[in-house]
């Protein structure tokens, strides 16, 4: 059976479960926790940049939320998450794309910023100019891309999701606070979604993670300059 290393308070591994729960595919959760065991040698062996999600399947073992959902895609194609025609397909890589690349890096300062900070009026700016590009791109269509739940909507529905939890109101995006109400009406959804203790110990973890990325980030430079 498909084995699933994931930890229910990572929003990457999140996107793989909800695809796995959305497509029905059984599999085996392997709960990596983000304590340190992500360093130990077993599970370097499985991913050697220490992070879930990684799915190992047929013993082909994959790791990258998106690459494992493009597998996922491939792999059992029903029902359809991807749209094949060309507008469908751009856009749901838009979303995907610009969740990680516009979305995420406003969330982190979202979480841990003052909310008085000039860094924090900055992050909520820019989120607002996705939300109104996520506006645009959702057009007429009940999710992104199609008329039925895509791996854009799965990518995103997860990181709207914890800007709504850490206090970001969708008020004055009414069809974009519609399509979140859809998701989170979805079994797979509601399944995944963590209550407000599992959101603090996440947002805990997600910081010792930062943190410690830092320091390393700033000790290498240290050791590249001496
Ligand atoms: N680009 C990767 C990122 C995965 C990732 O950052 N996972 C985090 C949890 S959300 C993790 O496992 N962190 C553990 C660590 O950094 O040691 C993906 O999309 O799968």
């Amino acid at each position: 059976m498909l084995e699933f290393y994931y930890n229910p308070r990572s929003p990457m591994a999140r996107r793989v479960w909800v695809t796995l729960l959305e497509k029905n595919i059984p599999f085996e959760p392997i709960l990596v926790n983000l304590n340190g065991s992500q360093m130990e040698p077993e599970f370097l062996a499985i991913n050697p940049f220490h992070h879930v999600p990684v799915i190992i399947d047929d013993g082909f073992r994959v790791i990258e939320s998106l690459a494992i959902m493009d597998y996922l895609e491939a792999k059992y194609p029903t029902p359809e998450m991807l749209p094949k025609e060309a507008q469908g397909l751009a856009t749901v890589r838009m979303v995907q794309m610009v969740t990680n690349n516009e979305l995420l890096p406003q969330i982190i300062t979202q979480l841990y910023e003052d909310t008085s900070s000039p860094k924090v009026v900055q992050a909520r700016e820019h989120i607002n100019k996705v939300f109104s590009f996520l506006v645009e791109l959702l057009g007429e269509n009940s999710y992104f891309g199609s008329d039925r739940l895509t791996l854009g909507d799965i990518v995103v529905g997860g990181a709207i999701s914890l800007l709504v939890q850490s206090g970001i109101s969708l008020k004055n995006y009414p069809k974009l606070n519609d399509w979140l109400d859809r998701l989170m009406q979805r079994e797979a959804w509601s399944k995944t979604e963590l209550n407000q203790e599992e959101f603090e110990q996440f947002k805990r973890v997600l910081k010792i993670l930062r943190d410690r990325k830092l320091n390393q980030a700033s000790s290498k430079a240290v050791t590249s300059i001496t």
